[in-house]
């Protein structure tokens, strides 16, 4: 029988790429969802022929976006369990299916986790920065505010893609009193603010951040009036490739994103540039909080090593171990 990409994978790659689904751990899950349902469709008998299958709609997805690591991690996470020895179809379905279930539920309550880890830092009185929407960083806010904590909330416009809409209509409907502003009078409020909670699309090995664009000038900011700058990262966005001096790519979208054609077109000398993301050292960064607890941004290689399992000399001799409070275990 022949390849056939079905709906759901080649949609979800659509989706993912248009950012109709977007936010680094919804990509992550949304691509494991279908895999797995690409899995459980699937009638070959032919485990040769299943594996290939399964490896070319793994590749289809990694491809959508290349800066959030959480995709590809997660996928090589539920992937793996393909390369072990099975000895049928429905043995691998089932594993495969155990595994993307297993990623999801941990992925899920990471961010719960990271939630209770985040919402310590947060004290009475105190006024909180966030740039785009990220469901780790929001909950840090949403479980403090659980908690009785009283703070209020400044958050961005996040231009091109305004996300900063999505992430006041979830501090609006919490009840958390929230100033929106346009990205470029961050460093003007900057002196009111306690706090800068952002998430990540990726953490790199000497713990610099890659998060949305606008976030390294939030730091520069937060770093220049002695704000404390804090990060809510799941260890799966943790970069093992950057151990070998790999860089992060950073995605560039389409110009029309920033200036519609309609008008692009009446400016002939005009190049738009739309990077989506921009690094953050790690100098700039006091605490990445993650499910196994907070971390200053130098430890971002034990995490690699500890909790996805890879290592200095490891690379192509192992593959990512089961995240440690995997929701099978
Ligand atoms: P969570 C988003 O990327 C934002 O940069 C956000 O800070 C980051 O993913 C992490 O989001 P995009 O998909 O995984 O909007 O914490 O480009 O939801």
């Amino acid at each position: 029988m022949y390849y056939v990409q079905p709906m759901l994978v080649t949609d979800t790659a659509e989706k993912i790429k248009k950012m109709e689904i977007r936010g680094a751990g919804r990509i992550a899950r949304a691509a494991v969802t279908a895999l797995k349902e690409h899995s459980d469709t699937l009638s070959l008998k032919d485990l040769a022929e299943y594996r290939k299958e399964m490896s070319n709609a793994a590749d289809l997805l990694i491809a959508t976006r290349p800066t959030a690591v959480s995709l590809p991690n997660a996928v090589h996470l539920v992937m793996r369990t393909l390369s072990r020895e099975i000895h049928s179809v429905s043995t691998a379905k089932e594993e495969f299916a155990r595994a993307c279930e297993s990623f999801i539920c941990t992925s899920e309550s990471a961010v719960q986790r990271i939630g209770e880890v985040g919402a310590r830092h947060i004290r009475d009185g105190e006024v909180v920065l966030t740039h785009c929407n990220s469901e780790a960083a929001l909950e840090c806010l949403l479980d403090a505010h659980r908690n009785g904590v009283n703070f209020t909330v400044y958050a961005t416009e996040v231009r091109p893609g305004n996300q900063g809409l999505l992430t006041i209509k979830i501090l609006n409907d919490a009840g958390i009193p929230t100033t929106y502003i346009v990205d470029s009078a961050v460093r003007y409020f900057m002196k009111e603010v306690d706090r800068v909670i952002v998430g990540a699309d990726a953490v790199s090995v000497n713990g610099a951040v890659v998060n949305k664009i606008g976030t390294s000038q939030i730091a520069l900011a937060a770093h220049e009036a002695r704000t404390s700058f804090l990060v809510a990262a799941e260890t799966y966005k943790f970069a093992p490739r950057t151990i070998l001096g790999e860089f992060i790519e950073i995605e560039e979208r389409d110009g029309s994103e920033v200036l519609p054609d309609t008008i692009a077109k009446t400016l002939p000398h005009i190049t738009v540039r739309n990077p989506v993301f921009d690094v953050t050292p790690p100098e700039y960064v006091d605490l990445i909080m993650t499910e196994e607890g907070a971390i200053p941004p130098q430890m971002a290689y034990i995490i690699i090593r500890d909790y996805l399992g890879w290592e200095i000399g490891d690379f192509g001799a192992r593959q990512f171990n089961p995240l440690t409070n995997n929701c099978f275990n």
